[in-house]
């Protein structure tokens, strides 16, 4: 009974704080739903980071010219780094980043469906960086001011370097719209394919998400993925004008009323099914991180026996060396 009551006060002291604008710490008391989507979209988020190496990565070797190959490299190199800020923060909430990679590459936990589309030309590293981190910024400024510090530090570090990855892109596209015929229709053709995937990455729409009601009330997300799609329509639409390719949505117009564009409805039917396995290149991502995976098995071992002789060497000699 007692528990109950101490319970109860927790849970208005946490939400009171929440509602307050205070940011909620790891050692601070948390309701287990909060801990729990938390460990969610920070591990989705991960995930999503270092599968998202897969198909950029697969241009490095192809890029252009040196200059485009270096730009390449620091930017999957980048998306590394923001995978390791973000297992750490989902660490801090009790998780073990092994844990969490197990669960990924038994694919028992999710990562964005955006990363299982297929990079067919260079064209395409253009168009990631100008749609898919576009959408990722749109989606991950706001997370800057999620209630959980550690997540919400960990998105400022990430967002100063979405934004150059997304500046990168629309350079790398600006330079092939003033080249030939054949380069501007690649950048067409990666427009084509990447657009309805990219509105998807904002997740399905509001009367359909699970999760926006709770993760509002608790200042997780700071805005509904309807309201994200919304502001990344209008921000892209002017860019695409400027860069001088088409949108592929007949429905995208001005309205003036409502000082918006509106947008034809993506494919709702195709993110369920990307989500759940059956995208074009799900299998080939999971299998790719399960192998590297395995081949790192080795470093992990060494890493750790290494910081165990140094721990054992810190804490003082051991028997064998007073005996010598
Ligand atoms: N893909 O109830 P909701 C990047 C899941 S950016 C896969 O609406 P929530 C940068 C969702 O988890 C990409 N799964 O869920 C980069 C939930 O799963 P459950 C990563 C999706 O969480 C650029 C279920 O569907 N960004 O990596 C997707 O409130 C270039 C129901 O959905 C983030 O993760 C999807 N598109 O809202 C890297 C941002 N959408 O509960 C390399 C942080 C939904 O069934 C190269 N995350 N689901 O297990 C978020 O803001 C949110 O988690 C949302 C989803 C908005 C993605």
């Amino acid at each position: 009974m007692t528990e109950t009551l101490d319970d109860t006060a927790l849970q208005e002291h946490f939400e009171h704080r929440v509602a307050a604008e205070e940011r909620v710490e790891p050692r601070d008391w948390m309701p287990e739903g909060y801990r729990k989507t938390l460990v969610r979209q920070i591990a989705q988020h991960a995930h999503s980071e270092i599968i998202g190496m897969q198909p950029e990565g697969n241009w490095l070797t192809r890029a252009p010219s040196l200059r485009r190959k270096a730009i390449l490299l620091a930017k999957v190199q980048d998306e590394a780094g923001h995978g390791l800020y973000l297992y750490s923060a989902a660490e801090t909430l009790g998780v073990d980043r092994a844990e969490l990679t197990d669960k990924l590459i038994d694919q028992r936990q999710k990562y964005s469906s955006i990363f299982n589309y297929p990079t067919l030309t260079f064209a395409d590293i253009g168009v990631i960086g100008w749609l898919v981190d576009g959408a990722a910024i749109c989606n991950q400024v706001p997370l800057c001011r999620s209630s959980y510090g550690p997540y919400a530090r960990a998105m400022v570090r990430i967002c100063k370097e979405e934004s150059f990855h997304q500046r990168q892109g629309y350079e790398l596209l600006m330079t092939m719209m003033r080249g030939s015929p054949e380069q501007r229709e690649m950048v067409q053709d990666a427009t084509d394919r990447w657009w309805w995937p990219s509105l998807m990455m904002f997740g399905p729409p509001d009367g359909d998400s699970p999760n926006t009601q709770q993760s509002m009330a608790w200042r997780i997300k700071r805005h509904t993925n309807d309201e994200l799609r919304q502001k990344f329509v209008d921000m892209t639409v002017p860019q695409a004008e400027a860069l001088g390719v088409t949108l592929p949505d007949p429905e995208l117009r001005y309205d003036d009323e409502r000082g918006h564009y509106d947008f034809g409805e993506p494919d709702w039917s195709e993110l369920k099914r990307v989500i759940s396995g059956d995208g074009p290149c799900n299998e080939q991502r999971v299998a790719r991180r399960r192998e590297a995976h395995e081949r790192g098995r080795w470093v992990r071992e060494a890493a750790a026996a290494h910081a165990a002789k140094q721990a054992a060497r810190s804490s003082g000699p051991t028997s064998e060396e007073v005996t010598r």
